[in-house]
C-alpha cells in the first residue's frame, strides 16, 4: 500500500491483519520508487497512486503470485493495461466516486478564468485595488452565460460538469472522443437526450477549437491525446475563450499555452494538472501569466471523496484477491 489512507479504509486494512501482511509506505510523502520496488516483492495485490508507475519492472518486481493492482484514480495512464492484461493480474480503479468533486472543480476553473480570478486575487493581495480608479473595465471578463462549451473528452466528469454548466444558460455543448461525429457511447445523465441545448458531436478538433467559448480537457491521456491542445489549436480558439484542463497535463502542450496565453490569442486558463507536475519551479513561465490559474491536482480533494477512493481501492485488492466483483475493475 503505496499511502497512508483514511480511517475507514484503514480500519479496513488492519481488520485482515491476522489474513494478510500489509506492507504500507510509512510517510505522507510520495512512495519512493525503490522503496515500492524493494517491498512488492512477493506481493498478491498492490494499491497504488497516481505516481506509482505499474509497470513491467514493477510487476518483475513482484513475482509471479501477483493477482490484484488498485488505483486509487480514475485514470490509469500510469498502469501498463497491456502488461497486466498479459500476466493475468485484474486492475481496480474509481471512476464514479471522484464525478461530482472533479466536476465541481471543473466550474471553479472556469469561472476563475473567464473571470479573473487569479488576477483579481493577486490585486488586491498586493494591496494594488486601493490605487486603481474604479473603471468600468477593471477585471472585466467573458460571462458564462451564451457560452459555447467544447468538451475534449465526455464521460463521466465532462457530463457531470455540462450539468452543471446548464442552469448557467450556456448556449451549447460540442464533445469530441475518440469517435468523432458519432454520439457519445454512454449518456451517464441523460443529458444528451434530454437537455433544452444543442449537444453535438464535433467533427473534430479543429471545430470545436473554433466555436467554444471554453474549452473543457476532460479526456484520458493516450498516444493521440498528447499534445491534442497546441500551438495549431490555440490559434483556432476564439481571442475571448479559455481552456480548462482536470485531465492530465500533457494534454496540453505548456509551452504552447505560455505563448497562447503571451500573444493574447486566447483569453485565460484553468489548471488543476501540468505538464511534469508536482516538479514546478517557482520560475516557470507559466507562473508568470496572469491569465493562468494553477492548482495542484486538487480534482478529487474532498474529504468524503478522497474517503471513498481509498475505501473503494482498498475493497478492490480484496476483491483481486479473492476472485470477487470489484467496486470498480477496469477491462484491460
Ligand atoms: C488522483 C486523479 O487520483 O483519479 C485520478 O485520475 O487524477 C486524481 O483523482 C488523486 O490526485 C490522488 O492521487
Amino acid at each position: 500500500v503505496t499511502r497512508q489512507l483514511f480511517d475507514e479504509a484503514q480500519r479496513l486494512l488492519d481488520a485482515k491483519k491476522d489474513e494478510l501482511e500489509v506492507v504500507q509506505w510509512p510517510s505522507e510523502k510520495p512512495c519512493d520508487r525503490s522503496w515500492l520496488l524493494e517491498h512488492a516483492k512477493g506481493a498478491t495485490g498492490i494499491l497504488v497512486m497516481l505516481s506509482d508507475k505499474v509497470d513491467e519492472e514493477l510487476l518483475d518486481a513482484a513475482g509471479s503470485q501477483l493477482k490484484v493492482i488498485a488505483s486509487f484514480s480514475v485514470g490509469t495512464d500510469h498502469v501498463d493495461r497491456g502488461a497486466l492484461k498479459s500476466r493475468n493480474i485484474r486492475l481496480g480503479y474509481t471512476p464514479t466516486c471522484l464525478t461530482d468533486a472533479v466536476a465541481d472543480l471543473t466550474i471553479m476553473l472556469i469561472l476563475m478564468a473567464q473571470r479573473r480570478g487569479g488576477e483579481s486575487i493577486s490585486m488586491v493581495r498586493n494591496g494594488e485595488w486601493p490605487q486603481k480608479p474604479w473603471h468600468p473595465l477593471l477585471m472585466t471578463g467573458p460571462q458564462i452565460r451564451g457560452s459555447t462549451v467544447g468538451f475534449l473528452g465526455f464521460g463521466r466528469i465532462a457530463q457531470a460538469t455540462l450539468k452543471r454548466l446548464l442552469p448557467f444558460g450556456i448556449k451549447k455543448a460540442l464533445y469530441l472522443t475518440s469517435t468523432p461525429g458519432k454520439p457519445v457511447k454512454e449518456d451517464h445523465f441523460g443529458l444528451v437526450q434530454e437537455a433544452a441545448i444543442p449537444i453535438e458531436s464535433a467533427t473534430g478538433a479543429d471545430q470545436l477549437a473554433k466555436e467554444s467559448d471554453v474549452v473543457i480537457v476532460g479526456c484520458a491521456l493516450t498516444p493521440s491525446t498528447k499534445h491534442l491542445v497546441s500551438t495549431d489549436f490555440f490559434n483556432k480558439m476564439k481571442k475571448l475563450a479559455v481552456v480548462v484542463n482536470i485531465a492530465r497535463g500533457p494534454v496540453i502542450d505548456t509551452d504552447a499555452l505560455v505563448r497562447a496565453l503571451d500573444e493574447e490569442q486566447i483569453f485565460g486558463a484553468g489548471l488543476d494538472v501540468i505538464e511534469n507536475e508536482p516538479n514546478i519551479q517557482a520560475d516557470h513561465p507559466i507562473l508568470k501569466q496572469p491569465r493562468c490559474v494553477l492548482v495542484p491536482h486538487i480534482g478529487s480533494a474532498t474529504i468524503e471523496t478522497r474517503e471513498q477512493m481509498a475505501t473503494e481501492s482498498v475493497k478492490n485488492v480484496f476483491a483481486g484477491l479473492t476472485g470477487a466483483a470489484m467496486v470498480n475493475e477496469a477491462e484491460l
